[in-house]
Order: structure tokens, then C-alpha cells, then sequence
């Protein structure tokens, strides 16, 4: 039997996919919202399953939801696996996280049309809740997957609008499945940049070397409503007043520390939350991250004692959650070699980089060989309606990302 030409990406059949993937919470100006279990994520849940099953897939899902597929190899043994996720933020792009799963797909199109046999088995897989932000924290289910979340713990995680608990919305949207999740042999993942760094350097694909380290943290400050008007200065307990400092001091510490440190905070809310009452109650998040993993430890501390000093002085409390704990990750050199390489041999420019945004990837970069294939972002925009990636460069990574799965999982071509 002749040996099948090496697989292409057909363009037309990803860019279809991404098209129809963003119809689902697709957002009046663009853009889409599938906040995790949510109505739409469990529309795209439902869709992306029929696609694994029309590829002739074993589909399976576990106890978190995550879903993946297998195509058999010669062996049975651990699969290289593709995966990233289909949930988003409130105000997602088409591309982040979907990109990499529709990729996927594409990988088995590609291997199908041309009846490639590789040595070991290929997966795609979606994440539950990558995103963490309808619950804390991000890259849950693959964090569950591999092991670094605890299952239960997990499960029992109220949404931060308090409204409901993962264990029932995975009940109510029919995902809580019973399969067991399988280490990979090795974890690719294709995603968009969301930052500027390609753009600006007019570079085509980024081998991405590691994962920055992540700390969320909520801070609730009890204070004590009084008069806007006849309440003294100095005899206030301004609970927003501390919280706005906290948030001051999380920017001063980016400020100081200088990059790749960075610091959000992303939610604010006072209560009561009227113009002439001095709030009673503060809650805020803080979103603080550095490749450097005590540099990132030292800042959280450093904030910590700042809301307690904060709060104490103002007559108020203060206490502090930790959301989300994730220690920075570096990726698996020898993949992220190939990755250069390849896009090399696809005479793509190419450079090594750091990822400033979480990943599923790095929740099994310390189980089994695993790296990154970014494209550039427009703008370095994401997390926002108008995030857009040329589809040049879209169909660029995933010929890369294909030709990885056909390197390392062995296939015969
Ligand atoms: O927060 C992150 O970096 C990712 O988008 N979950
Ligand atoms: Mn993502
Ligand atoms: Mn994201």
C-alpha cells in the first residue's frame, strides 16, 4: 500500500468550524459568551460531541465534564493529545480556546481523509471551565483531569454571583459524565497569543516555553454605612475607601516590580451602593501574575499585609480567599524544539516565548511532555468581542500543530 501523502489543514473545513462554533452565544455586536455550564456552553458541548462522533471518535467525559475523543492508533497505549476549551468569558472572542479544539478536529479530519495510521492513539479534548470566571478557579477541569484539583472540592464551587453550584449545573446540563480520564503521552496546545508581543514583532508562530504563575485572591472589607453628609472624615468606616487602596497598592506593586509583573483587578463591587451612603461593604478581586514564581509569592504577601494595615487604620476588616493558586510552569524543551522547527520547515518565523495567560496546558506540563503553538492576536486583543486572528496565520498553526501530532504520535506517512 502506498504511504499517504503528508496530511494538510483544509482551510475551508477549519474556518467553517470556527464559524459555526461562534454561532453558539454569539453576542449582538460579535464575539460570544459561553460561560461555563451555562445553556450555550452545553450547546457547544452538544455540537462539539457530534463532531467527534462524525469523526468516528470514542467519546468519552468525566466526572467535571471535560470531553475528549480518541482516534485508535496501532497501539492502544496513552494518546498524544490536542485540546484547549470551548467555554468563554461574558465578552469572549471566536478564537480563544475554540481555535485549539477545532483545530483538533481539523487534526482528524486532515489524518481521516488521507487514512493515516499512527503509532499511537490522537485525542481532542475540551475543558471544563478554563476560563474560571463564572467559577473560581480557571483551568478547573483540566486542573481535575490530571489531578492538581480535588474533584469534590471542585464540585462543590458556588458561582461568584452565588446563584449556583458546579456539581448541579453539570447535573442540569447533562455533563457529569463517569469516564476515567487518561494521562497523555504527550499534550499539545494551539491557541491565540492575547497579547501583542507577535504582532509588533511581525512573527508568524510562537513556540511557547512556559506559563506564567497565576494568584487570584478575593478581598472583603466590613465597614459601617453612615451619612454622606454629616458623617466626619475621620470618624468614617469606608469600606470602598480600603478597598480602592488595595487596589492602588496592587497597581504600585506592578509598578515597582516592573514587567512581566502584572496586577488586575477586574471586580469591584460596594454595597449598599448609593451615592450618599458610605459603603458599608467592599468586595474586590485581584488578579496578580509573574513567570517568577517567589517574585509572585512575595507580591501576594506584600498585598496582603498592605489591606490588613489598610483596613485596620479605617476602622474596618478585612478578610482575604485565595481563587485561584497556580505556580508559573515551564513547557517540555524537546517539543518546544520541534515546534520551532517545524514552523521552520514551513518557512514560518517563529519565536520562543512565555505565556501570559493560564492555560489547560499547564495544568499537564508537570505529568508529560507538553507545549504551546501560538498565532498573533490583532491588536493583541482577547477577552474582548473584537479579538480576530488572519486566517493566514490560523490555518499556519494548525499545519504546525498537525505536523507535531504527526511527528510525535508516530504516524505513517
Ligand atoms: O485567566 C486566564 O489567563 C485564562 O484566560 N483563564
Ligand atoms: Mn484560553
Ligand atoms: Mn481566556
Amino acid at each position: 500500500m502506498t504511504r499517504p501523502a503528508s496530511p494538510e489543514i483544509s482551510g475551508a473545513r477549519l474556518m467553517d468550524r470556527i464559524g459555526a462554533l461562534g454561532t453558539i452565544g454569539a453576542l449582538e455586536g460579535g464575539g460570544v459568551c459561553r460561560l461555563a455550564l451555562t445553556d450555550a456552553d452545553r450547546a457547544g458541548r452538544d455540537w462539539f460531541v457530534s463532531e467527534l462522533k462524525a469523526l468516528g471518535l470514542d467519546v468519552f467525559c468525566d466526572a467535571i465534564g471535560n470531553l475528549w475523543g480518541i482516534r485508535k492508533g496501532k497501539t492502544d497505549g496513552a494518546p498524544v493529545m490536542v485540546g484547549s476549551h470551548i467555554d468563554s468569558v461574558a465578552t469572549g472572542g471566536l478564537y480563544d480556546g475554540a481555535l485549539g479544539v477545532l483545530a483538533g478536529l481539523e487534526v482528524i479530519s486532515a489524518l481521516n481523509e488521507r487514512n493515516v495510521v499512527t503509532e499511537k492513539p490522537v485525542a481532542v479534548a475540551a475543558f471544563t471551565n478554563e476560563e474560571g470566571a463564572r467559577f473560581a478557579p480557571d483551568m478547573m477541569g483540566s486542573g481535575v483531569y490530571q489531578g492538581s484539583l480535588d474533584l469534590d472540592e471542585m464540585l462543590a464551587v458556588t458561582a461568584t454571583d452565588g446563584s449556583c453550584v458546579i456539581g448541579e449545573e453539570l447535573d442540569r446540563i447533562g455533563y457529569r459524565g463517569t469516564d476515567a480520564p487518561v494521562t497523555p503521552a504527550a499534550y499539545l496546545e494551539y491557541h491565540i497569543e492575547q497579547g501583542p508581543v507577535l504582532e509588533q514583532e511581525g512573527i508568524r508562530i510562537g513556540a511557547v516555553t512556559g506559563v506564567q504563575g497565576i494568584y487570584w485572591t478575593e478581598f472583603v472589607i466590613e465597614g459601617e454605612s453612615n451619612h454622606a453628609g454629616t458623617t466626619p472624615m475621620a470618624l468614617r468606616k469606608d469600606a470602598g475607601q480600603v478597598a480602592m487602596r488595595i487596589a492602588c497598592e496592587a497597581d504600585a506593586i506592578a509598578a515597582e516590580y516592573g514587567p512581566p509583573q502584572v496586577a488586575t483587578v477586574g471586580v469591584m463591587n460596594l454595597s449598599p451602593g448609593l451615592i450618599n451612603v458610605v459603603p458599608a461593604r467592599a468586595r474586590l478581586t485581584v488578579d496578580l501574575r509573574n513567570t517568577d514564581g517567589e517574585k509572585l509569592i512575595a507580591a501576594m504577601e506584600r498585598l496582603v499585609a498592605f489591606a490588613e494595615t489598610a483596613a485596620e487604620g479605617a476602622g474596618c476588616t478585612v478578610t482575604h480567599r485565595p481563587m485561584a493558586r497556580f505556580a508559573p510552569v515551564v513547557f517540555d524543551g524537546a517539543i518546544v524544539d520541534k515546534i520551532e522547527a517545524a514552523a521552520t520547515k514551513r518557512q514560518l518565523s517563529v519565536k520562543r516565548m512565555p505565556s501570559g495567560a493560564g492555560h489547560d496546558a499547564q495544568m499537564f506540563a508537570p505529568d508529560c511532555p507538553t507545549a504551546m503553538i501560538f498565532i498573533p492576536s490583532e491588536k493583541g486583543l482577547s477577552h474582548n468581542i473584537n479579538e480576530h486572528s488572519d486566517e493566514a496565520d490560523i490555518l499556519a498553526g494548525a499545519q504546525v500543530l498537525l505536523d507535531l501530532v504527526c511527528d510525535l504520535a508516530g504516524a505513517q506517512i
